[in-house]
């Protein structure tokens, strides 16, 4: 472990469900995640899109009309105070914000050190040109990408079976930590959910805030249990109040 103070922060669905986005999986094993009756594996896929991409299409556009339509809660907002104050408080150390989430809640939150390791939904990605543009509109009736024109834009998500982003970048900035934080992930899902014991291989102290135990509870040092909003507040305003 290094003394940098530095914190990695994994945020999950939970964070934002209390803002009304819905969470992917029920129960408390993360039993299977219904969206629209189909499954989030089934959707999701690069193999579900080839398949049918009208489906698929409607249903991200649908998904990313609504987030905008969602505000940041009190969780988003104290860890965006926690990103701008913990580096005087603890003379010098950061805070990294690694989400898997897809919406814009901890940017709209006022957080700025922010990964989205499973893309975001106001994101276009042109599988023509390789090029990503910001997107708040729909896709269905397939633009043409602003960079080369062709008709190729897909959302910029990552699915089942592709590469989350910046692996290289998350797992650098667990070995300079001291902290490894885990808020509102079932820990169903990898390569996230093997990030605790990557924490931990690396004398890490690990955290986890979550409504329930989840598949990845028994890895952290200590797991507090409740919503977020309250949770993440507590957390926050003990450690720069200490
Ligand atoms: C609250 C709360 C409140 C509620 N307050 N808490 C077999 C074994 C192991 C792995 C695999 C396997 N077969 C395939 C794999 C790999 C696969 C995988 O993990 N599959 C599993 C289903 C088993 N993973 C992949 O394919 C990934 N890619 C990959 O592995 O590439 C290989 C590689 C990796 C690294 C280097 C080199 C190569 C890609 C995964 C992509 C995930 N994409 C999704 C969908 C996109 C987003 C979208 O469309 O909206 O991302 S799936 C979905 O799950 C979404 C989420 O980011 C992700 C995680 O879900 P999350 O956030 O944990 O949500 P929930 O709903 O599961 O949990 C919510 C939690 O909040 C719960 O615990 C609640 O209790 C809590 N909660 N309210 C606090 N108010």
């Amino acid at each position: 472990m290094t003394n940098s103070g530095n914190i990695v922060i994994l945020t999950g669905a939970g964070v934002s469900a209390e803002s009304g986005i819905d969470t992917f999986r029920a129960g408390a094993n993360g039993g299977p995640s219904l969206w629209e009756q189909h499954r989030v594996e089934d959707v999701a896929t690069p193999e579900a899109f080839a398949r049918d991409p009208e489906l698929v299409l409607r249903f991200y556009d649908m998904r990313r009309a609504a987030i905008q339509t969602k505000q940041p809660n009190a969780a988003h907002i104290a860890l965006a105070r926690l990103e701008r104050e913990w580096p005087v408080r603890s003379g010098g150390g950061s805070v990294l914000i690694v989400t898997q989430n897809v919406d814009d809640l901890h940017e709209r939150g006022g957080a700025t050190n922010v990964l989205h390791m499973h893309g975001e939904h106001l994101s276009a990605w042109c599988t023509a040109c390789d090029t990503r543009h910001r997107w708040t509109g729909a896709l269905i009736e397939r633009p043409p990408c602003p960079a080369c024109g062709a008709p190729a834009l897909r959302p910029d998500i990552v699915w089942f079976g592709e590469v989350p982003y910046r692996m290289e970048d998350i797992y650098q900035a667990l070995a300079q930590a001291s902290l490894f934080v885990s808020i509102g992930t079932s820990g169903a899902v990898y390569p996230a959910a093997g990030f605790v014991r990557t924490a931990r291989e690396l004398g890490l102290q690990t955290l986890e805030l979550n409504l329930e135990r989840s598949q990845g509870s028994a890895w952290f040092h200590e797991t507090r249990l409740g919503p977020a909003t309250a949770t993440v507040s507590g957390w926050v305003e003990g450690l720069l109040e200490r």
